[in-house]
């Protein structure tokens, strides 16, 4: 077999389907091996799209994403997908081309070391050749897959395709090994004294389908619950214990619940997105993970293994009553202040229509941005995986790709994107890629005609709003934007008729949203 045969029969072997990029010359030999393979090439408008499509591919089928890009300005404009897949968790497997061996260190257009690039975005990163190609690729899959999942980086040098790979045998160590138990006897006594625990769940958890372990625990045991963005939709909105999105609108309130506990419990909770030192309180946390992560050494102490045994260990816990209706306190005071927002058409309503004429399986894509921090508080998921969003990487431009491969994925479930205006003019060029594969998506765009997050940023700096204006008038200022049609809704009731039509349409549709912000000011909290 040759190398791009070899390639391609080893990623169809463990499961991948597409790749998503945008192909150079010495992408060819490689496309037309993953074609004959079964392996689908998608074109995208811009390669970061391709990383966040491969990213979002490899959470919603569990199967390792696939992007490819050429050399140098196709290897950088990669590289923001790439990193997201890095601090959101997602296991992915850059393919770049890069020079060949005597070519690597001399001048030559569009040369760049994509080895030194990678590196810090990436789990690790290899350069192929047909002895190593066996290895390359089975330590690649795996070091993706091993906790914390992530991007690995492979570039193939452009004269390398047709060369025969080398089988070898494959001795390698075990890479991870799971830690013991650190601090199994201080943890069992502080649960079992614990009066006011609180739990704190994060994307681990989810990424671990500890959805049912927790529902379960929760009926049995009644003890409170905190969640960061990305574990949105592990606990239904409606159980008694849950109390709220951590940094995201409104979420100052959790403190009163926060103050009163006299335990903090992470479980699967990944500080990549709110570090604990940022809402904790001064009392013992332990904390369950799958690997040795960044947390506080004071007072914390940590259990790294399997997540099947973490419940078990909780056994014990038990939380008084007070500490559960404090949740349902705080729960029920957000949705009377969203309920009161009614002035004006504004982000909220919109929100809101959108929610009440969705079907519960619906998969939601955000974009990043203020509307990302009201969303992710008033959304209501119905499960985990059913909001998707980056939130340990935080790149604008995420959702519509996002939403792109969601629909890829998910066939038979409507898909929508929510964005902020300038997050989809970042990557508005991905509506031709859902045309060219008949790919349908409702994108929502919350069009308030700024960069409202910084805007916010600069009042509570009480800085004049400066450098955040995105135009006048309205955003797209036509009916079809790249042969996808734009509805413009300026009220609720065009908001709702534009929602259920847009669910019987055939095609993607833009729904262009003018809200007034002004409710972000009293949702989004300063972090
Ligand atoms: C790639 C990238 N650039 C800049 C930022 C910083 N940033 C975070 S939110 C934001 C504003 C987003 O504006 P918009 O998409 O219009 O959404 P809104 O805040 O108005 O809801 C910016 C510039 C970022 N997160 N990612």
């Amino acid at each position: 077999m040759t190398i791009a045969e070899y390639l391609a029969s080893r990623l169809r072997d463990h499961g991948v389907r597409r790749f998503f990029g945008i192909p150079g010359g010495p992408s060819i030999p490689y496309m037309e091996a993953f074609r004959k393979k079964g392996i689908e090439f998608i074109l995208t408008s811009h390669e970061s799209a391709a990383a966040v499509m491969a990213d979002v591919t490899a959470r919603l089928t569990g199967v390792t994403g696939v992007c490819h890009s050429t050399f140098g300005p196709g290897a950088t404009n990669l590289s923001t997908g790439v990193g997201g897949a890095l601090l959101d968790r997602s296991p992915l497997l850059a393919l770049t081309s890069e020079m060949p061996d005597e070519w690597l260190k001399r001048t030559a257009q569009m040369n760049i070391d994509h080895q030194a690039l990678y590196r810090p975005i990436t789990k690790s990163t290899f350069r192929l050749s047909e002895e190593n190609a066996a290895t390359v690729l089975s330590e690649a899959l795996e070091i993706a897959n091993a906790e914390y999942p992530g991007p690995v980086h492979i570039g193939l040098p452009s004269d390398i395709h047709g060369r025969t790979a080398v089988e070898t045998t494959i001795k390698r160590e075990k890479l991870t090994e799971a830690a013991a138990d650190l601090s199994s006897e201080k943890v069992r006594v502080l649960i079992a004294s614990s009066r006011r625990p609180l739990l704190a769940v994060g994307l681990t958890a989810v990424r671990h389908g500890l959805s049912e372990n927790l529902k379960t625990f929760l009926e049995t045991h009644s003890v409170p619950v905190v969640v960061t963005p990305m574990a949105k939709g592990i606990v239904p909105e409606d159980n008694p214990c849950y109390a709220g999105v951590l940094f995201h609108a409104m979420s100052g309130r959790l403190q009163k619940l926060v103050r009163e506990a006299d335990l903090i419990i992470g479980i699967g909770y990944d500080p990549v997105e709110y570090n604990y030192e940022s809402w904790m309180p001064d009392v013992p946390l332990v904390h369950f993970d799958t690997v040795m992560s960044d947390i506080p050494g004071r007072g914390s102490l940590r259990i790294v293994s399997p997540p099947e045994k973490w419940f078990g260990m909780l056994e014990p816990l038990r939380s008084s009553p007070g500490m559960v209706s404090l949740a349902g306190e705080i729960r029920s005071g957000m949705a009377v202040t969203l309920a009161g927002m009614t002035r004006g058409f504004g982000p909220v309503t919109a929100l809101r229509i959108l929610r009440e004429e969705l079907p519960a399986n619906a998969v939601v894509t955000s974009d990043v941005g203020s509307h990302l921090h009201l969303l992710g508080q008033m959304w209501d998921a119905s499960a985990p995986g059913k909001l998707v969003m980056t939130n340990g990487w935080s790149s604008m431009g995420f959702g519509l790709p996002a939403a792109i491969a969601a629909a890829m994925c998910c066939r038979d479930v409507p898909v929508v994107c929510i964005t902020g205006d300038g997050g989809m003019m970042m990557n508005a060029g991905e509506m031709m890629t859902a045309r060219r594969y008949g790919m349908k998506v409702i994108v929502v765009v919350l069009a308030d005609g700024e960069l409202n997050l910084i805007r916010l940023k600069q009042s509570w700096k009480a800085v004049d709003s400066y450098g955040v204006n995105l135009y006048s008038g309205t955003l797209f200022g036509s009916d079809r934007f790249l042969g996808v049609k734009v509805v413009h809704v300026r009220d609720a009731d065009k908001m709702r008729k534009a929602v259920s039509e847009a669910l019987l349409s055939d095609s993607s549709v833009i729904l262009e949203v003018a809200v007034d912000p002004a409710e972000y000011g009293d949702l989004v909290v300063r972090v």
